[in-house]
């Protein structure tokens, strides 16, 4: 991937946004979903008369604020950015140094550019040539331009293209790892990049280390437990190395097998139980499994501040717990945010009635459970201890162990720091002064050493890795296809003892590459490589050197183990075009054991002729007084007011096309025969081809009023139908996203 990191984290942070002349939004609405974080981008357009260009198929709140908006239709981005590629390199717009300096694999991407005209790119995306040669042209010529996106470029079958080929944008006209620059990825909920940076993960541990036996027996040591007793939880050795379910179609595994279901591959059983921590469920596409799924569970227990609706959506009566959990504001511990900075929270409050953190919660499960010990022991290694001190240990094991993505420099003392002296950060460089000189604000990852100040913008080879600088990461090899994979001649960082490119450090190469000799006794301590190297000499001979740890190489737009070598076009699994499925199909043969199960595409794809039956687009996204799947914000009356229903925006044409009324009710059929009842409300923001719904209902299934199953006195204020019973199914080749963002449906009066 071009991000060297893998995922989808900001390379710069909300403040630089300040610095940008240009920013180009890909299928994010920062006005309603990051309402403070879209000040900065305000602020770029009155500071710096920074271009805002919106591409989204709705006219969003965000788009109100745009100097250029393109409605595009769902499922599109690739063959966009692909136009905008052509329309660059044609003119000679890219940053040639950059590319031959920095880049690998770009002549691939020019090659499949020249094939992506104006003219072609707007039969396909509905976005006249005109258009999009006036956004190229102002995006082109307004450097430092960033690009932005969220969740309307990631939930799409080609999800992973998508996010390949926007850094991709950004390299070709050298806009990566420079202030005003980047890819700023807006993520989602408070901390969900510290829960992937975590391994909250289906297919890592925790920092992106992978299933091998070798990360295994890192972290096995590291947290003082022995590696056959980790191996022993598991049924044998080799499904250590096996991605589990993902979230996205946990409810597979406990339909699999049935007539009709995609086959699993569990170890010969099917689920039996399941546990949620902090996900709502009903936010879950293929919400009609969802329910099969929970009605055929043995056991169901939610640890939540609210009444989880997964236990609402079920019929099922017996052996479903609903723990009360705390709030963040009843415990306290680090956070991570969209930009990799870790924010210290004290506590506010003790936790309330019954309820208990989270971290409690599961320290009372490993004690039934019968592993309490080796759970909390690494907690006490650091230091020797007999007790952990929580959070401060929990904070302090991570950095003791997490090397990947630099957390080293992440003590407890450290991050408290920052949080006291909040003050005295600028909010644009994230710099610090008087007693937080030397620091960026929440020390953003990597952060090699516990006195490295944070690297607050990737890849840039104008800082020293003192001051947050380095190159691309060595992460692929050292050449591909006879092509040298590190970076070119003097493109390393300011002051790097090696001026060129140079792979990532290990205990056999230090000494060469940095232009050191080693001590006996530091040849005695050093860990085998960067990664795995507890005892920091790798890191800090890397600082004196202005040397990065993990190497400087080139960004490559070529990733041989994929499907799609580059970023290609594919229709959605359910397109309105089915002239364009015959073009630009899905991938041909369905995805055996994806996340344990049997994936379909092209066959699915090609099984029907879909847009015949399901005519219209059907575009799912948020609202801004709701938040997911929605219990938290419809149980407060306030908030539940400005929307009390499920509503559907629609274009009055095509309301009207099927005697439709504003405020009348419609109904919305899928592809997966189910169905949801709900308002309609006329809206210029779609066009006729295509309607919207929010995601954040729940209480209503097909029809079915659920109050009922509300415990007394906690059914929310505003219940409704959710938009994920008529999702459609579709999920990404690489991640299994789901395909939130492109499907279709029927719609008729009701
Ligand atoms: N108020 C509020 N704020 C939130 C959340 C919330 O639920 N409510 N959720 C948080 C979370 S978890 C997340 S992940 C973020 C998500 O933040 P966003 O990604 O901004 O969220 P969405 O509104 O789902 O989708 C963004 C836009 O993508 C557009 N879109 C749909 N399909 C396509 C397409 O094919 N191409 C393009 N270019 N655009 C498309 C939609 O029309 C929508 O306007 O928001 C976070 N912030
Ligand atoms: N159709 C469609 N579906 C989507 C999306 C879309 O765009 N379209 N977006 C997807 C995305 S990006 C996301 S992130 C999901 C979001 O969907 P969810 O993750 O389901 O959203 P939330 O409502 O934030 O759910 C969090 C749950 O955690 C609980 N909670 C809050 N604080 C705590 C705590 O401290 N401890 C515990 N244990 N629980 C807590 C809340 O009460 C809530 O029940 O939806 C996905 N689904
Ligand atoms: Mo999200």
């Amino acid at each position: 991937m071009a991000n060297t990191w893998g995922y989808g984290a900001m390379t710069n942070s909300l403040g630089d946004i300040q610095n940008s002349k240009a920013i180009i939004i890909f299928g994010a609405n920062p006005a309603v979903n990051h309402p403070v974080g879209f000040q900065h981008f305000l602020k770029a357009k009155e500071r710096n008369n920074s271009q805002l260009i919106v591409i989204d198929p709705r006219f969003t709140k965000t788009a109100a604020k745009a100097d250029f908006y393109a409605r595009i239709r769902p499922g599109t981005d690739v063959p966009f950015m692909y136009g905008m590629l052509n329309i660059i390199f044609k003119n000679g717009w890219e940053d040639k140094k950059y590319i031959d300096d920095r880049v690998y694999g770009m002549d691939e991407i020019k090659k499949e550019a020249a094939k992506w005209t104006p003219e072609k790119v707007a039969d396909v995306t509905g976005v006249s040539a005109e258009q999009l040669m006036q956004i190229t042209k102002v995006y082109a010529k307004s450097t430092p331009g960033t690009l932005i996106w969220a969740m309307g470029l990631t939930q799409h079958s080609v999800g992973t293209s998508n996010t390949r080929l926007a850094p991709i944008l950004q390299l070709s006209l050298g806009n990566m790892g420079v202030e005003g620059g980047g890819t700023n990825i807006l993520r989602g909920h408070d901390n969900v990049q510290g829960a992937t940076d975590m391994g909250c993960l289906a297919d890592t541990l925790p920092g992106y280390y992978g299933l091998s036996s070798g990360s295994w027996k890192y972290f096995a040591k590291s947290w003082g437990v022995d590696y056959e007793w980790l191996a022993g939880r598991f049924k044998s050795k080799d499904w250590m190395s096996k991605k589990g379910f993902s979230l996205a179609r946990w409810y597979a595994g406990v339909l699999g097998g049935k007539p009709g279901e995609d086959k699993i591959h569990n170890a010969g059983t099917n689920l039996k139980a399941l546990f949620v921590m902090g996900n709502g469920i009903t936010s879950i596409a293929q919400q009609a499994k969802v329910k099969e799924a929970l009605d055929n569970l043995e056991l169901i227990v939610l640890a939540d501040p609210f009444v989880n609706e997964a236990a609402i959506l079920t019929d099922k009566k017996d052996d479903i717990f609903l723990l009360p959990a705390a709030t963040q504001f009843e415990t306290s511990g680090t956070v991570v945010a969209t930009n990799r900075t870790a924010q210290w929270r004290y506590q506010v409050v003790e936790p309330m009635y019954e309820s208990k953190p989270d971290q409690d919660i599961m320290f009372e499960f490993a004690k039934r459970l019968g592993f309490y010990k080796e759970y909390t022991k690494a907690m006490l290694m650091r230091d020797n201890k007999t007790e952990f001190k929580w959070p401060e240990d929990a904070t302090n094991e991570i950095a003791r162990i997490i090397k990947t993505i630099g957390l080293t420099g992440w003590t407890a003392d450290r991050l408290k720091k920052h949080t006291d002296n909040w003050h005295m950060f600028d909010e644009v460089s994230l710099r610090g002064s008087g007693p937080m000189k030397d620091e960026y604000y929440g020390l953003p990852w990597p952060c090699w050493t516990e006195t490295h100040g944070g690297s607050t913008v990737l890849y840039d080879i104008n800082r020293s890795v003192k001051e947050g600088g380095m190159g691309f990461r060595n992460r692929f090899g050292m050449e591909h296809n006879g092509t040298d994979l590190l970076a070119g001649k003097s493109s390393a960082p300011k002051g790097s003892s090696n001026p060129n490119g140079y792979p990532e450090i290990n205990a056999k190469n230090i000494e060469a590459v940095l232009g050191i000799t080693l001590t006996a006794d530091e040849k005695a301590k050093i860990g085998k490589n960067w990664k795995v190297d507890t005892s920091n000499i790798i890191a800090e001979k890397c600082m004196k050197a202005g040397i990065a740890p993990y190497g400087n190489a080139r960004a490559r737009a070529i990733v041989w183990t994929f499907p799609d070598q580059i970023p290609m076009h594919r229709e959605p699994l359910h397109s309105p075009r089915t002239d364009l499925v015959k073009k630009y199909p899905s991938f041909e043969k369905d995805k055996e054991n994806h996340f344990r199960v049997d994936t379909k595409y092209g066959t699915l794809q090609s099984s029907k002729d879909w847009a015949k039956e399901f005519p219209i687009n059907l575009v799912t996204a948020r609202l801004v007084n709701l938040n997911g799947a929605g219990m938290e914000n419809r149980a407060s009356k306030y908030l539940a007011a400005l929307t009390p229903e499920m509503f559907c925006d629609i274009h009055p044409d095509l309301a009207n096309n099927h005697g439709i009324r504003n405020g009348g009710m419609m109904t919305i059929h899928s592809p997966e025969g189910t169905h949801i009842t709900v308002k309609a409300k006329f809206s210029f923001s779609v066009s006729p081809d295509r309607i919207f719904i929010p995601f954040h209902f729940a209480g209503v299934f097909q029809g079915r009023d659920l109050k009922s199953h509300y415990p007394d006195g906690t059914a929310p204020y505003a219940t409704g139908e959710s938009a994920n019973t008529v999702t459609n199914y579709g999920y990404d080749i690489i991640t299994q996203i789901p395909e939130t963002k492109g499907g279709l449906c029927r719609i008729e009066k009701a």
